[in-house]
């Protein structure tokens, strides 16, 4: 049976890094991953539109200066083969795929108390040991589909946003339903619309959704940033998100007149991008929120010209609770005759038949349905994995299906020895600039592995105290904030049946950091090692 250092799961960014940083640690590493190649959700998320909804000049890595100056990014927000593009590139530059095993699912992770190493086991039939069990599986990788009734009985072809076919899709002269109406869905639409003899929308909730306003990059513009990135990355490292788009405003929605107000909202709205950093009280204060959430449903009721569409389009709950989303030429899609918004709160679904989809109220012939239904986010891709620590508990149980998830810093969990997960629940991950966050959390892992390896340390494991304070610490954070009120795949409410307690550290990247630092200085306090 072979014997590594360390698996890692996953060939995306995190993982990738994560094998960089391990080799030049000197450990054996190996890398599983389920696609035919690097790039984690840019690999799977191919759909016609699909595109990042952070800056590119971000939207990379800043480990190493060389790589910062030799990849050039297109556009403000990249789009899908771009940014994988850029992950084979990373690739090739660190020679990552020769330990990289493709094609290959990790089915379970069992730690061996005997031995005081991980058994991981594949699809292909083997198990390898490893001390260290690093997750790199990415928040938003495991894919869902609802159950509807009568799917398999449908004719037309099917596809999902999230795993997306490598050959080009074509819906010229199909009638197309498109499910689901959040980032995937909203980017798509306007594509698909294009090119369908009809698209069907089925909403379940109406979005927020602002201009995205993408560009192509100018290229002094480009070279600035390349020019001073030492300073970019030092003030990206104090704010809250990850990015020097919108910082948190330092004051309230009504310090301002309405006047004034409405004045930053239209500016906003035309430089593109989320709103929610316009004002420090849109996210923790209803009445602050109602101001923005109010703005859009204005420019949704100026942009779409049926009034009556634009009253199903138009969203009642609080602005950015619900991932927000940007887009370009969204709400202008429903002004095409082509175009049929279909509002399944009010007519639900009912299902499928051979040839279309019927609602309690009428039947839709349908060529094609694209599922743009979401994820089962944070812990989806984890559940996944058989994964067993001390006493044969599984995650899955400890964590009581999402419901009762306990880390320490995001990073680790009691009960777990050796085992790591890159932007796990807990952490910033999905409310912060995930490639930065990965950074910070493979540099962290790495840095704790080197301790331990100097200092002949067999096992590092989270104390339970130190979990249920982190934990306790998470939710109250949260819960000064409208987060936890919104309907999210933040909570796994897109998700029929799934409740999970609110999985994202909240109280900024540039806080996060220095905690997770201090930890570190203090020899990992709040960690047992032996
Ligand atoms: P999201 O944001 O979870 O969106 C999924 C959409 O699918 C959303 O509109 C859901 O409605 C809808 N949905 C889910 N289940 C159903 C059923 N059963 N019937 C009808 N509609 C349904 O996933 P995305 O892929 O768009 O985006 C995920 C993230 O990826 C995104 O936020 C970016 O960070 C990148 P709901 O709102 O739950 O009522």
């Amino acid at each position: 049976m072979d014997n590594y250092d360390a698996i890692v799961v996953g060939a995306g960014f995190s993982g990738l890094y994560m094998l960089h940083r391990l080799r030049e640690a000197g450990l054996s590493a190996r890398v599983y991953e389920v696609g035919n190649d690097v790039g984690g959700v840019w690999y799977w998320n191919r759909y016609p539109g699909a595109r990042c909804d952070v800056e590119s000049i971000y939207y990379n890595f800043t480990f190493s200066k060389e790589l910062l100056q030799d990849w050039t990014w297109s556009s403000r927000y990249a789009e899908q083969p771009e940014i994988l593009s850029y992950l084979n590139h990373v690739a090739d530059r660190f020679d990552l795929r020769r330990d990289v095993q493709f094609r290959t699912r990790v089915v379970s992770a069992h730690f061996d108390e005997a031995v005081g190493k991980w058994r991981v086991r594949t699809d292909d039939g083997r198990e390898v040991t490893a001390k260290y069990f690093i997750s790199g599986v990415g928040c938003l990788s495991s894919s869902s589909t609802p159950a509807f009734k009568g799917l398999e009985q449908f004719g037309g072809a099917q596809y999902h946003t999230g795993t997306w076919p490598h050959q080009p899709v074509s819906f010229a002269g199909k009638r197309v339903g498109v499910i689901g109406t959040g980032s995937s869905g909203v980017q798509a639409i306007p594509q698909i619309a294009a090119q369908a003899e009809h698209l069907y929308v089925f909403q379940r909730t109406a979005q927020y959704s602002t201009p995205a306003a993408n560009h192509p990059y100018d290229r002094a513009y480009v070279d600035g940033v390349k020019a001073n990135y030492p300073a970019l990355h030092a003030t990206v490292l104090k704010s809250w998100g990850g990015t020097t788009t919108r910082p948190r405003g330092d004051r309230s929605a009504f310090e301002d007149s309405e006047v004034q107000r409405l004045q930053r909202y239209e500016q906003a709205w035309t430089e593109g991008g989320w709103m929610h950093g316009l004002y420090k009280d849109l996210v923790t204060d209803a009445s602050a929120n109602e101001t923005v959430c109010e703005f859009i449903r204005g420019k949704i009721r100026e942009i779409v010209k049926d009034p009556k569409i634009a009253a199903k389009l138009t969203p009642t709950y609080l602005y950015g609770v619900k991932r927000p989303v940007m887009d370009t030429g969204y709400f202008e899609t429903y002004n095409r005759d082509n175009v049929t918004l279909v509002d399944v709160k009010a007519d639900p679904i009912a299902n499928f038949t051979p040839t279309g989809l019927r609602t309690r109220d009428a039947e839709y012939p349908l060529d094609a349905v694209v599922f743009a239904t979401g994820y089962d986010a944070m812990t989806g891709a984890l559940f996944k994995i058989d994964i067993r620590g001390r006493d044969g508990v599984t995650l899955r149980d400890k964590w009581a299906d999402g419901e009762r998830i306990r880390t320490y810093l995001g990073l680790a969990t009691a009960g777990f020895p050796n085992m790591f997960t890159i932007t796990g629940p807990q952490s910033p991950s999905v409310l912060s600039n995930m490639v930065w966050s990965i950074e910070q959390h493979v540099e962290w892992i790495d840095a704790c592995i080197r301790h331990m390896e100097a200092n002949g340390i067999g096992v590092i494991e989270a104390k339970p105290q130190s979990e249920e304070a982190w934990s306790k610490h998470c939710h109250e954070v949260a819960d000064a904030t409208l987060f936890p009120k919104g309907e999210s795949w933040y909570n796994g409410s897109n998700v029929e049946g799934k409740k999970m307690s609110f999985p994202i550290y909240l109280a900024g990247i540039s806080v996060y950091r220095d905690i997770c630092d201090r930890v570190a200085a203090n020899a990992y306090d709040g960690f047992l090692q032996a």
